[in-house]
Formats: structure tokens, C-alpha cells, sequence
């Protein structure tokens, strides 16, 4: 017998596997959607050993028909809507599509809820990049916010309107302000995993240096696995809202990179401005990281750092993987899967 039922979209990403993972253990049946273009096997499902735990669906955010049709079938208990276009530079490439997928879903979802199953309990998965050129200081559940991506703007107006569905029509639907958290299952187009995985082929020998952009950026990085545990709280409460899941720590991407290459043995120099910027290890003196303003976006979010006093206090949540070990997790992870199952790929991103 299941304690509820669950409806996670986009089960086969990061936070969908580990989501997944986390219902499971807590006697959930859980119901997963994928998209039927997908090619490939659900690798991260696999990873945490959940495949055949997990019962999945097809689906289509584009597609009104689709969601309907899934929502009226399974009829779910709550649903968390994970599924997105997540990368911020490809929005710059397919501002409509995104546009489609991350906000216009997630109404076709609402609406599928509120004509099949109103008590249905809704989890969106809003962003700090809502926040965007943000000046203020730490950002709350009270910060304006000011998007600077076409990925953000989609996001926010999705936020409006879980916000809307909630205030009209009463449905517990609530949104997840949640920063950027990142693990061994984040996308190699992240800059945290694209760090991760080149610095583990070149010191394996199998790739020669690592291309970035924007060096500079601060984010606010946790551990997905704990983040997911807060998307689940939140539907747990008496009345629906909106929290905002931080570490309140930041970094930038030139700390986070030290620190990986630190884990595998290298000490990264750097030297440069702007386009001529290098990352040298001292001990060797070979070339590790250069620029590449192919990865740099028509515009950027220079600061994120969250403050989570709220999920802290009502959802009495807080992160238990700390930035460094966050990045020795994932730096240890990539290191033994290039060495043990190595797949040349190209990056991109
Ligand atoms: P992710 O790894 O990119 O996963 C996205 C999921 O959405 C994948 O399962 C993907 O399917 C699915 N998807 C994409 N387009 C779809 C469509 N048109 N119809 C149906 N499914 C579609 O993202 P994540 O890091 O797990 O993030 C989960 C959610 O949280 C996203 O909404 C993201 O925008 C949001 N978020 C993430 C972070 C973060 O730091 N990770 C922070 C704040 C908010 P395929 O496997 O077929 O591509
Ligand atoms: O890892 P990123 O691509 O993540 P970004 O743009 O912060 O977005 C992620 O976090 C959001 C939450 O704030 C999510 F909503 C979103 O779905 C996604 O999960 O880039 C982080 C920073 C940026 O400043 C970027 O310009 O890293 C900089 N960067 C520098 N070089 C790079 C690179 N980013 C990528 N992806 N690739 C690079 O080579």
C-alpha cells in the first residue's frame, strides 16, 4: 500500500532522479514523465538504482492534449513540475520555445489540475535567475525581481501564475525560489559539471584544456539531493507558499574551479584579463583553462546568494553538503567515471 501518489515531470534530469529517489524512500508511488523524442536510457535513474522502481509516462509539456490525458490517468496526489528547457544560454537561442515549455507548461498544467483534480497539490520549480541584475543584497521571498533571460522572464511568469491559480481559484500550488544546486547527475552544459568532467579527462589524458566564459560570476551553489528534500516539505504544510532554497554562501566560478583542481592534484595560477585570461598549474606549467567567448551570454547575472531563513524556520530545512564538499563530491565522481567508462563527447555548451 503507498502512502500517496506522485507526479514527477521531467523524472529523467537531475533533480527528477533525485526527487524520485527521495518519494520512493518516503512510500510514495511514483509516476515520472518523459518525452517520447528522448533517445537513450534514463541514466540517472539508473545511477541511483531506481529504474524499475519508478513508473514512467510520456509527456510533453507542448502539448495541452498530452497533459490532460496523463493528469486524468493517473489522477495524482501532488505533482512536481521539474520539467523545463533548464540552460539559460540555449533561451538566448530559442527565447520562444522556452518561452512555451517553461511558462506556458506549466499553465497547461494548472489548468489541467484545476478541471481534473483540484485538490491536487502543485510544486513548481522557479529559479534565482528570476532575480537576475538584481542590487540588492541576500534575496528573499520579498526581493523584486528583475530577469535578464529569456529563461528567466518564462520562469517568472510561470511563478505568476502558480501564484494566480492559488490566489483565484484555491488550488495548493506553490513555487521553489531555489538556487543553483548542483551533482554528479548536473548536465556536463552546467559550468559545475563541465569543470568537473574536462579537468577529470585532462588529467586523465584525454582532453587537452578547458574552455569557459564569464569566469567571474558568483553563484550560490548546493547540493541537489538536499534541495529536492525541500521541494517535498513544501507540499507537506498546511497552506501553500512560496520559499526560496539557498545555501547563503557564493562563489565564483574561478574558486569553484580551484577547488576541483585542487581535489586531483593540480594548482591553478591564474594570469590575464578579459579574453587573454589563463589558468596555469604551477607545478607543470601547462595551460588548464582559457577563454572562450563563444560561452559568454548577450547578458549576465553577475551575483546570486540566496537567504532561506524562511524554509529554514516553517520547513525547518537547511543544506547539509557544504560547498566544498559539494565540489570533491562531484569532482571524486568524475574523476573515477572517466578512468573506469570514458565516452569521448564534445562539449558545447
Ligand atoms: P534538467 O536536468 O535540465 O532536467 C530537465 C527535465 O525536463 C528533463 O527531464 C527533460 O527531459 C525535461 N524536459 C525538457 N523539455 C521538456 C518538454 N518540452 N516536455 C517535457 N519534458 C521536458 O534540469 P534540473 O537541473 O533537474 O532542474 C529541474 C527544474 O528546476 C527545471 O525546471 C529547472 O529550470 C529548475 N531549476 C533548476 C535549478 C538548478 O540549479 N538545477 C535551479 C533552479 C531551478 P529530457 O531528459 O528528455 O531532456
Ligand atoms: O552553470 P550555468 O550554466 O548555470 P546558470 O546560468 O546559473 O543556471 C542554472 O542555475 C539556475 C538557478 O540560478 C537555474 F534556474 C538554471 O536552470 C540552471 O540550472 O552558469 C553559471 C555561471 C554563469 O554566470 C555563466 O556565464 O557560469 C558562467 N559560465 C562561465 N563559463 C559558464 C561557462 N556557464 C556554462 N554553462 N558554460 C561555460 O563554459
Amino acid at each position: 500500500m503507498f502512502a500517496k501518489k506522485a507526479l514527477v515531470t521531467g523524472i529523467t534530469g537531475q533533480d527528477g532522479a533525485y526527487l524520485a529517489k527521495h518519494l520512493l524512500d518516503n512510500g510514495y508511488e511514483v509516476y515520472g514523465t518523459y518525452r517520447r523524442s528522448a533517445s537513450g536510457t534514463p541514466w540517472r535513474l539508473d545511477y541511483l538504482g531506481i529504474t524499475d522502481k519508478v513508473k514512467l509516462v510520456g509527456m510533453e509539456l507542448l502539448e495541452f492534449s498530452n497533459i490532460l490525458h496523463v493528469v486524468e490517468k493517473i489522477r495524482p496526489d501532488e505533482i512536481y513540475n521539474l520539467a523545463a528547457q533548464s540552460f539559460v544560454k540555449t533561451s538566448f537561442d530559442e527565447p520562444l520555445y522556452t518561452a512555451d515549455v517553461d511558462g506556458l507548461g506549466v499553465v497547461r498544467l494548472l489548468e489541467s489540475i484545476r478541471k481534473i483534480k483540484p485538490d491536487t497539490k502543485f510544486y513548481q520549480a522557479s529559479t534565482s535567475e528570476m532575480y537576475g541584475r538584481t542590487s540588492e543584497g541576500k534575496q528573499n521571498e520579498k526581493t523584486a525581481f528583475r530577469p535578464c533571460s529569456p529563461y528567466a522572464a518564462a520562469k517568472l511568469y510561470a511563478h505568476w501564475m502558480v501564484t494566480n491559480y492559488r490566489e483565484g481559484y484555491g488550488l495548493y500550488a506553490c513555487s521553489g525560489i531555489l538556487f543553483n544546486h548542483e551533482s554528479p547527475l548536473r548536465g556536463e552544459e552546467f559550468v559545475t559539471r563541465k569543470i568537473t568532467t574536462t579537468l577529470a579527462k585532462i588529467k586523465r589524458g584525454k582532453h587537452d584544456v578547458l574552455e569557459l566564459g564569464n569566469v567571474d560570476s558568483f553563484r550560490d551553489w548546493g547540493y541537489a539531493g538536499d534541495y529536492v528534500k525541500a521541494m517535498w516539505l513544501m507540499l507537506q504544510q498546511e497552506k501553500p507558499e512560496d520559499y526560496v532554497i539557498a545555501t547563503g554562501e557564493t562563489h565564483t566560478i574561478r574558486e569553484f574551479a580551484n577547488l576541483a583542481a585542487k581535489i586531483i592534484g593540480y594548482n591553478l595560477e591564474w594570469s590575464g584579463k578579459g579574453l587573454d585570461t589563463i589558468a596555469v598549474d604551477s607545478k607543470s606549467g601547462k595551460t588548464l583553462i582559457r577563454i572562450n567567448p563563444q560561452y559568454f551570454r548577450p547578458v549576465e547575472v553577475d551575483v546570486l546568494i540566496g537567504d532561506a531563513s524562511k524554509a529554514k524556520k516553517e520547513l525547518k530545512w537547511q543544506p547539509e553538503v557544504s560547498f566544498e564538499n559539494l565540489v570533491e563530491m562531484m569532482m571524486k565522481a568524475d574523476f573515477d567515471l572517466i578512468g573506469n567508462n570514458f565516452q569521448p563527447q564534445v562539449l558545447s555548451a
